[in-house]
């Protein structure tokens, strides 16, 4: 296949200027590529950069519709700026890190929901990165078929996209690169030899490394309800099954009011709601009883995220007393484990009888928490000793557990999930639902401000729902 002068034009352009390197590069992954290819100095050579967008855009079938562009931060936002100036398309701006502060956003610009977008890279390898764009494009309520880059690496990047609906157009490939490169003397036959070498050999090493990981087929939801012996713990998984949702809203609002209002959007979506009781200033004593009926009526089980944490005696009068009266209307309840297994013992007089459940915090997702290693251990343990309360545990990655996975009778439940990894300015730390489904092990994601920050939570829940238990139904195949 020949290229066109054009394109061959601009390979040889991109090699004078060093953005294509041939010799021994330590990749981001610890492989040893004999090519290496830096794109982020084209915004050096404005000539260069308005060709790379005009050729990039135009090698697009005729027939692909977009309202809108969007370039992965950071190294193709200049070239999805040249586009959207250039065919005069408004361009959108995907955060890499999202505030803490202000409105949030993990898109910024102007958009409609259902509105198509195009999404711009300068190199695509796993597809990684364009799937980490997608994910809060869509979950923005934007439409992503297509997605556009200058150079295919050729090493699964458009399979995995396609697996997961986009469609990859690539300005050139990899291979077309070096032959081009050969053809016109800048390197040798031997060379172009060991590039089509490594990436027959390392052709999928990207999306084995990142995307999918060789694991021991996961036991479904509905087995597992099977084992459990706690009614709660069971009637959780049957409403996962039930609902195809493994996704807890972290209901953190400011009121009770917005809590209900909240609860009734998103009802549909989930799971299990989480609640912090003593955050509401409004409370009333008939919160229970008003929050238990949307519970009912969307089929949801409600989770006080109480994290109880002294000696069994106190802890008692806790879960049952004081102005909330927890015992009456919480399905499930959490506790550490500092305090030894005494405190499952005083949560579970009060609770069994009225068939309740208890997760127990083995891991935390804050940054520098101590819940690690023999913490952890011993929190499996205590759970495994009391597993006709103990419903399972809040975890980060359960997979790296000794042992590991741990007694399916038992629920993993992990916080810290947003649709692009990162974290705030408090320490949080976020994964993706996919990774910590998928690759960490655990079974339910705990979504807080991802949901009740979006501008539309009811759509942005029910992307996380999809999100969560596709990767649920990978696990499992
Ligand atoms: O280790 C933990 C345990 C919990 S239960 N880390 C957490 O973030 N949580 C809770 O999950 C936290 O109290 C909050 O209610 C929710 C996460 O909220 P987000 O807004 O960061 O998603």
């Amino acid at each position: 296949m020949s290229s066109s002068p054009s394109m061959e034009s601009l390979i040889l352009q991109l090699h004078e200027i060093s953005a294509v390197k041939f010799g021994s590069f330590k990749l981001k992954s610890g492989i040893t590529s004999p090519i290496y290819i830096d794109l982020r100095l084209i915004v050096s050579f404005p000539s260069l950069l308005s060709q790379i967008s005009q050729t990039l855009i135009s090698s697009l079938p005729p027939t692909t519709a977009y309202d809108v562009v969007c370039g992965v931060p950071y190294t193709a936002l200049p070239i999805a700026t040249c586009v959207s100036v250039s065919r005069q398309v408004p361009m959108l701006m995907r955060r890499k890190e999202i505030k803490d502060y202000g409105t949030s956003k993990s898109i910024e610009g102007v958009f409609v929901k259902d509105q198509t977008c195009l999404i711009i890279e300068d190199l695509v390898t796993s597809g990684t990165s364009v799937l980490e764009t997608a994910a809060p494009l869509r979950a923005a309520g934007l439409v992503v078929r297509d997605a556009v880059v200058l150079i295919d690496r050729e090493q699964g990047g458009r399979e995995n996209l396609e697996e997961n609906g986009i469609k990859l157009h690539s300005m050139f490939k990899l291979t077309e690169m070096v032959r081009v490169l050969r053809e016109k003397g800048k390197v040798e036959e031997e060379m172009e030899k060991t590039v089509a070498k490594f990436l027959e050999e390392n052709r999928h090493v990207a999306v084995k490394a990142v995307e999918r990981p060789v694991r021991v087929k996961g036991l479904e939801f509905g087995e597992r309800a099977k084992l459990t012996k706690n009614a709660t713990g069971k009637r959780l998984f049957e409403v996962m099954v039930q609902k195809e949702s493994n996704l807890c809203l972290a209901a953190d609002v400011g009121t009770a009011k917005e809590l209900l209002d909240l609860a009734e959007k998103v009802g549909p979506e989930i799971c299990m709601l989480k609640t912090h009781v003593d955050i509401l200033p409004d409370f009333t004593p008939d919160f229970g009883s008003k929050l238990r009926s949307i519970a009912d009526k969307y089929n949801f089980l409600i989770f006080e995220d109480r994290k109880f944490a002294d000696i069994g005696n106190t802890v008692t009068m806790q879960y049952e007393g004081g102005i909330f009266h927890i015992l009456d209307w919480a399905d499930i309840v959490n506790a550490h484990i500092i305090s030894g297994p005494g405190i499952v013992d005083g949560l579970k007089l009060k609770g069994l009888p009225r068939g309740r459940g208890l997760l127990l915090l083995a891991e935390m997702s804050s940054a520098g928490n101590l819940a690690t290693g023999d913490y952890t251990a011993a929190a499996v343990k205590i759970a495994e000793d009391h597993s006709d309360f103990v419903i399972g545990f809040i975890s980060v990655n359960p997979a790296s557990w000794p042992g590991a996975p741990v007694n399916p009778a038992l629920i993993q439940a992990t916080p810290g999930v947003q649709m692009v990894a990162g974290g705030d300015a408090l320490g949080q730390q976020y994964n993706t639902p996919y990774s910590v489904i998928y690759d960490r092990g655990s079974d339910i994601i705990i979504v807080g401000r991802g949901i009740i920050k979006a501008a539309d939570p009811a759509q942005a829940a029910r992307e996380y729902r999809l999100q969560g238990w596709d990767a649920y139904l990978a696990k499992c195949i």
